[in-house]
């Protein structure tokens, strides 16, 4: 791809937005960068790139693509935005960075896309190819840009990439090695605009592959029973309920990985230390790819072995008067709340809440009668969740997190577990996930 010259408007000066303006800089495109914020709360992207006339400021309307040849849009600028919408009805190519990053790629990328347990997967496997001696770079939407790597020199035997649905949104050959599907609920509708939207945009992380690729996907997901036939790589499925003629699956206590080029590989249960079988899963995709790619028996052990899981999923935060407090404050999808509820057997409390993104929460009804002894229902979605989860539960309501947190520790007793899983996003309170983690762990550590 030649960028020497051309116009080029980015869209959303945050981490993406930054990282590709310095890159299209290098390679003497002329960059318009923009953003919906007024330019003094942008990131300091004029600060830090040496101001020339390659790059100006542009106003955020679609009268900012005049001559334009391009777009690249931040993952988190919908599709129904006014730029993105006028760029293709002027036909105006709009590629997200992972697709420009692509062009720039010489590394073979393994993808990890999913609802939930991207990020655990993804740290996963940078986890077991490192130990297995091969250089890695561990990026996308785990939060450092692939667009950063392709400008550098690219020292690595693969890119592990998270990779969202948001940068799946505007792709056009950006093309895995090892592409993983790991699940699909529902979520980020308010993006897409529709669910079928949003699993259409997750299959397109197989579309450029060739029969030299891996697909992996999840055998138990029944968004995904029709997507093998329409996938060119080879294919390979995991299971966590049912044995499979090949693929990754459990059988009397062991992971068995079965392939007819790799022949037959057993890894014990046991060396699995994170919570729930949803984590189950997301070890077997790790595994899979990680054999794909070359890695030992011993590697692989040795790290899962190792790895006690990432914080404010499912993370232990402290007893209080033998009531146990978990955050898992990265439970930003009704998905991600059913997976936390299923790792527990004791009653729990669960503080559900934050902005809400059009989440299914009647789907939740059966597994809340089932396990929740309460819900604490806070912050801005707290009356439309309580009216989609009726009488299936106990709910009070509160306005804010920490709210929640004080009605949780007034109604526990011995043997309960407090959950948050918000199934929300976090930003009517919070700037993201992780904040509202750190907050609900200083709140409980100081009830
Ligand atoms: N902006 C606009 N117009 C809009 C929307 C945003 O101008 O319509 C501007 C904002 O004012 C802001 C900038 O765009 O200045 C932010 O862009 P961004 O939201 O794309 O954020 P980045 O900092 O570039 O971070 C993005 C991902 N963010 C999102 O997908 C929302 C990060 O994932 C990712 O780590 C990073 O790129 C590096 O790849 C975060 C995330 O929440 C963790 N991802 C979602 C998720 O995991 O559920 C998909």
């Amino acid at each position: 791809m030649n960028l020497k010259g051309k116009k080029i408007v980015v869209i959303g000066m945050g981490k993406t937005g930054l990282a590709t303006v310095r890159f299209l800089g290098t390679r003497g495109a002329k960059v318009i960068a923009t953003d919906e914020k007024p330019p003094e709360k942008w990131e300091t992207v004029f600060e830090q790139i040496a101001e020339g006339n390659w790059l100006t400021r542009g106003v955020y309307n679609a009268g900012i693509l005049d001559g334009v040849s391009m777009v690249v849009p931040s993952p988190g600028v919908p599709p129904s935005n006014e730029i993105l919408q006028a760029a293709v009805r002027n036909n105006i190519p709009v590629i997200s960075e992972v697709e420009l990053a692509y062009h720039f790629l010489k590394v073979p990328i393994l993808a990890v896309t999913g609802t939930n347990g991207k990020t655990t997967t993804t740290t996963l496997l940078g986890e077991i190819l490192t130990r297995e001696g091969k250089k890695v770079f561990v990026g996308g939407n785990i939060g450092n840009p692939l667009i950063e790597f392709a400008g550098n020199n690219q020292a690595a035997d693969f890119v592990v990439a998270e990779i969202s649905s948001f940068q799946l949104q505007w792709i056009e050959k950006f093309r895995p090695f090892v592409a993983v599907l790991l699940n699909i609920t529902c979520d980020h509708v308010n993006y897409h605009g529709s669910f079928a939207e949003y699993r259409r945009i997750k299959a397109r992380v197989f579309e450029n592959q060739t029969k030299s690729d891996y697909a992996i996907l999840n055998a138990e997901d029944p968004e995904q029973k029709s997507m093998a036939a329409s996938i060119r790589a080879q294919v390979a499925a995991f299971s966590s309920r049912n044995q499979l003629p090949t693929g990754i699956f459990i059988k009397d206590g062991n992971i068995v990985f079965r392939n007819h080029a790799f022949g037959e590989e057993r890894y014990p249960l046991s060396m699995i230390k994170i919570p729930g079988l949803h984590n189950v899963e997301n070890v077997m995709a790790a595994v899979m790819t990680a054999c794909f790619c070359g890695c030992s028996r011993e590697s692989i052990i040795d790290t899962i072995s190792q790895f006690s899981g990432l914080p404010h999923r499912i993370e232990f935060v402290g007893e209080k008067k033998s009531v146990r407090y978990y955050d898992d404050s990265k439970g930003t999808n009704v998905g991600s709340v059913i997976r936390a509820l299923d790792t527990f057997s004791a009653p729990v409390i669960l503080l559900l809440g934050g902005r809400d993104k059009d989440g299914d929460f009647q789907n939740l009804k059966p597994l809340l009668a089932a396990k929740a002894k309460q819900v604490i229902l806070f912050g801005e979605a707290r009356d439309r969740i309580g009216s989609l989860i009726g009488e299936s539960v106990p709910a009070v309501k509160e306005p804010t997190l920490q709210a929640a947190i004080e009605s949780a520790y007034k109604s526990a007793h011995t043997g309960d577990v407090v959950l948050l899983s918000p199934g929300c996003a976090s930003f009517d309170e919070f700037n993201n996930y992780k904040e509202r983690g750190i907050f609900f762990k200083n709140v409980v550590r100081n009830l």
